[in-house]
């Protein structure tokens, strides 16, 4: 009896926890992002429900084992065997696929899309813009120089790179979308802002896009989600979404930052 009472409030707090969610994601900036807080919800109130029902039954079958039952076992039930694994089999396989479709959505290298480039290294993010020209420069690992003030090893010869310019915050525009293309230069880390909903590893040797489009203004937080080192809990950084034309502006007015 103490077991089903035990069991019997364990559901309850269950309960609890969900609907007076006394912690909870923040709000999703990105459509990406309410479309998976969809899915996921939906996720949650079904298997909350079978989570729900299951729990009761169990507690019933531990009130009712009181009352002694006395008599030949009666058969199995075969048939319910199979009705259970069917509905098991169709509802996993239909959230599967409702899932896949909402990650199918993220646009993959859309061309003429503004791109930044991200750049990881232990234990700090830098983010690199274009400049008016549209155009990166070349960059090279034997250029790299922390104490020259050349964490990316941007290379001076590539006239395309003068009017490239380094922030330690990442500005994107509100509303439209950006691509971002991340580095690492040294280990793996991983590029996670919890209102974008994304983690996405950032991994040495490999140039990784990410497009995503901020619907909100606002500061957010970017931290490294892969353990990266003895610094790994201190690589964090600022997304920030501006106004378009505010962000235009910045943009503008910021070949020195
Ligand atoms: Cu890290």
């Amino acid at each position: 009896m103490l077991l089903g009472l035990i069991i019997f409030l364990v559901t309850v707090a269950g309960w609890g926890l969900f609907f007076l969610k006394p912690a909870w994601f923040p709000l999703a900036i990105t459509a990406a992002g309410v479309d998976w807080d969809n899915q996921f919800t939906r996720t949650l109130w079904i298997t909350g429900a079978i989570f729900t029902a299951a729990q009761l039954a169990l507690v019933w079958v531990i009130v009712r084992r009181r009352k002694a039952v006395t008599g030949p076992a009666k058969p199995e039930a075969g048939w319910l065997e199979y009705v259970w694994t069917a509905a098991t089999a169709i509802l996993f396989l239909s959230l599967a696929f409702t899932g896949s479709r909402s990650w199918a959505s993220i646009p993959v290298n859309r061309p003429g899309v503004e791109v930044i480039e991200v750049y990881a290294h232990q234990f700090a993010w830098h983010f690199r813009y274009p400049g008016p020209d549209k155009r990166f420069g070349k960059t090279a690992l034997e250029l790299i120089s922390d104490s020259g003030g050349n964490s990316l090893g941007i290379d001076p010869r590539d006239s395309r790179g003068k009017d490239d310019f380094v922030t330690a915050t990442l500005r994107v525009p509100v509303g439209r979308p950006v691509l971002l293309v991340l580095h690492s230069r040294d280990v793996i880390h991983d590029f996670f802002v919890r209102e974008l909903r994304t983690k996405q590893d950032v991994v040495p040797g490999m140039e990784i896009p990410l497009e995503i489009t901020v619907e909100k203004a606002g500061q957010y937080e970017i931290a490294c989600a892969e353990l990266c080192g003895l610094g790994h809990s201190q690589m964090r950084s600022l997304l920030i979404a501006l106004p378009a034309d505010e962000y235009d502006r910045w943009k503008a007015t910021s070949g020195v930052n």
